[in-house]
């Protein structure tokens, strides 16, 4: 755990200290079963390939733009499209990969289409930044309509949809903690049950 940890967090660096040489940069689709990339966002250089490795299920990588997450970028011209790429429970072989070059330095925007994936938070980004954050554009996938893709009423800069989701786990811990100091208080710690718990 600690190694990959640190793996995880020195890619990056390691990026943008060589800022003249052409990087290679691998992005996991859907591993272990998740609707996610990883990592979810990169910084990436005009000329830095960025690959795709297809792990699991039945994913695409779609441009889209950080106005309409949920949507394929069709002006000025067709973006990028992997295509759905199906993956075997059972696959042995190498993962399919699709490769992206980056050509501008200007923030890309990307997502599955597969049906609800979007919806569900399953978005990329390269180059995202402070006013176009990678969080942001998640927020905005995550309040798009699931039946079509079309962005939600929720600005893209709200972050209020993850923190309503993370909030009720986060409550639950603090009130199981203040019950269990008032029953200290009370001294009653050693009487109390399963049942009187719950
Ligand atoms: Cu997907």
């Amino acid at each position: 755990m600690r190694f990959s940890t640190s793996s995880i967090i020195a890619a990056p660096l390691l990026a943008a200290a060589s800022v003249a040489a052409q990087q290679s940069i691998t992005v996991n689709v859907g591993a272990g079963g998740s609707l996610a990339y990883d990592p979810p966002a990169v910084t990436a250089n005009v000329g830095d390939v960025v690959t795709f490795q297809f792990q699991a299920k039945n994913h695409t990588v779609t441009q889209s733009t950080f106005a309409s997450p949920c949507l394929s970028l069709e002006e000025p011209a067709p973006g990028f499209d992997s295509g759905f790429m199906p993956v075997a429970a059972d696959l042995t072989t190498p993962p399919p990969s699709v490769s992206f070059t980056v050509n501008v330095t200007t923030p890309l925007w990307f997502y599955c289409k597969q049906t609800g994936h979007c919806e569900k938070g399953m978005v990329f980004a390269i180059n995202p930044t402070a006013d176009k954050s990678f969080a942001a554009f998640q927020a905005a996938a995550n309040a798009s309509n699931p039946a079509d893709g079309t962005p939600g009423s929720a600005s893209a800069s709200s972050s209020a949809p993850a923190r309503a989701r993370r909030g009720p786990a986060v409550v639950g811990a603090r009130g199981w903690a203040l019950a269990l100091d008032a029953m200290r208080v009370m001294g009653i710690e050693g009487h109390c049950t399963d049942g009187l718990i719950a």
